[in-house]
């Protein structure tokens, strides 16, 4: 436990420490907080949660200073002119929450609340500081200047790839969860659900494949978008994923500061909803529901089972999946062949969020846990379901049964998408 808060901890530190104190408190993009509002939000969570909630701890800083970290008290855009602590002080604030953290677990015996059972809530606030990790990593996307970020490049594929579909046989399994002890109310209670025979693409849509629906003209055929999609499109003018650049006859995309060709195996990332179901309709397909997703990712056809991974109940590793910001790309199409589910299926976790079909919902006897900020007050149709993690999701927040929610419209978080078809009657 106390390494999955280091490991989040030591991520933090790379993605603050990178960039000087102006980067920190700037705001890259009025989407994102500025990376210093990001780094004492996590300090403040792991406060109120673990020391002051479980701890029963006095407060380490004046109270007013909780309002200014409340995510539902600033949008993203007015942060930067709150009374912010500064980067020195943040740096120090979450040293002391985390050293006093660190005292409080030497003392405190775990399972004896509901809270503390088999440690939630100290997965809870390790989870929390990867995903704004991930929000963090997402701000850096949008910086503009010097690259400050390195990593090795992914793994490639060991020969060539079959792209494709695969036919998945419909059947019952349990979706979500009752029992991972880690799990968010919005992954609980496991329920039956049926899912019936579809096709389901074996890979993430590539660059590639995207690259000829704009050539084909898909931006512009209002025949493959939804209203809803049309008319962002028109309003926002989109014309190809966000960070990509038309250099004469070929495609550049900015990444982490540095310009590259847009490299045609790789999964498509930074597309939006709406630019996910268009492509989807070109290609005479749609995107898989909720259900389709995670049935896809557990179930075993053979044995029955529904597993915690694709691959089986084994964790995830550098062979398995593009997680943990370890590279800071998708990995080509095909890189990952130890990764894959019992179908064939490939990529499904790691690489890149998946759009679902799905809106945010509540499973059937959903109760909000620990509290109604984090999932309940988000369900409803404006919010799609994303599944599967990225490259920048450590594995402490993804799982199978983990899920994800955005705008339609959203495309600074890294998020593709792979495409599903009904099966023909008979075919199962
Ligand atoms: C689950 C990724 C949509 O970043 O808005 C962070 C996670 N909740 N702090 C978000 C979250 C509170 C959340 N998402
Ligand atoms: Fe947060």
């Amino acid at each position: 436990m106390v390494g999955t808060l280091e490991r989040a901890r030591a991520r933090t530190q790379a993605l603050t420490a990178t960039v000087d104190d102006s980067d920190l408190v700037r705001q890259h993009s009025p989407l994102m907080s500025p990376l210093v509002w990001d780094l004492a939000h996590i300090g403040n969570q792991e406060e109120l949660w673990l020391l002051r909630d479980v701890g029963g701890r006095d407060p380490i800083l004046p109270e007013t200073v909780d309002q200014l970290y409340d995510a539902f008290q600033h949008a993203r855009c007015d942060r930067p002119s709150l009374p912010l602590l500064d980067p020195t002080q943040s740096r120090q604030y979450v040293v002391q929450v985390r050293e006093r953290v660190i005292d409080l677990l030497e003392r405190t015996p775990l399972n004896d609340t509901r809270l503390t059972q088999d440690g939630f809530v100290f997965g809870m606030i390790a989870q929390h500081e990867q995903q704004h990790g991930e929000t963090m990593l997402a701000t850096h996307q949008l910086r503009r200047g010097e690259p400050v970020l390195d990593a090795p490049p992914p793994p490639r594929p060991a020969g060539p790839v079959r792209t494709g579909e695969v036919l998945v046989p419909g059947g019952t399994f349990r979706m979500g969860t009752s029992t991972h002890p880690w799990s968010l109310d919005n992954e609980r209670p496991a329920h039956e659900t049926t899912v019936p025979t579809f096709w389901l693409d074996t890979h993430p849509v590539s660059n590639g494949r995207y690259l000829d629906f704009i050539g084909d003209g898909g931006y512009d055929d209002p025949r493959w978008w939804s209203a809803a999609g049309w008319q962002h499109r028109q309003e926002s003018n989109l014309s190809a994923p966000l960070f990509w650049r038309r250099d004469g006859d070929q495609w550049l995309r900015r990444r982490f500061g540095r310009v590259e060709p847009v490299p045609v195996d790789e999964p498509v990332v930074h597309v939006s909803f709406h630019e996910a179901d268009a492509f989807a309709r070109w290609a005479g397909r749609r995107l898989p529901t909720e259900p389709e997703w995670e049935y896809a990712a557990r179930h075993d056809p053979a044995t029955g089972r529904d597993r915690a991974f694709p691959w089986g109940d084994d964790e995830p590793t550098p062979e398995r999946a593009n997680l943990g910001q370890a590279h800071l790309q998708p990995a080509p199409i095909g890189a990952y062949p130890a990764g894959a589910a019992p179908t064939g299926v490939q990529q499904l976790i790691g690489d890149v969020w998946e759009w679902t079909a799905s809106d945010f919902t509540p499973y059937p006897g959903f109760v909000a846990w620990p509290y109604r900020e984090y999932s309940e007050v988000f369900f409803g149709p404006e919010y799609k379901v994303l599944r599967g993690g990225s490259f920048a999701s450590d594995e402490v927040a993804c799982r199978t049964t983990f899920r994800n929610w955005d705008y339609p419209i959203r495309r600074q978080i890294f998020a593709g998408f792979r495409t599903a078809r009904d099966a023909a009657p008979g075919q199962d």
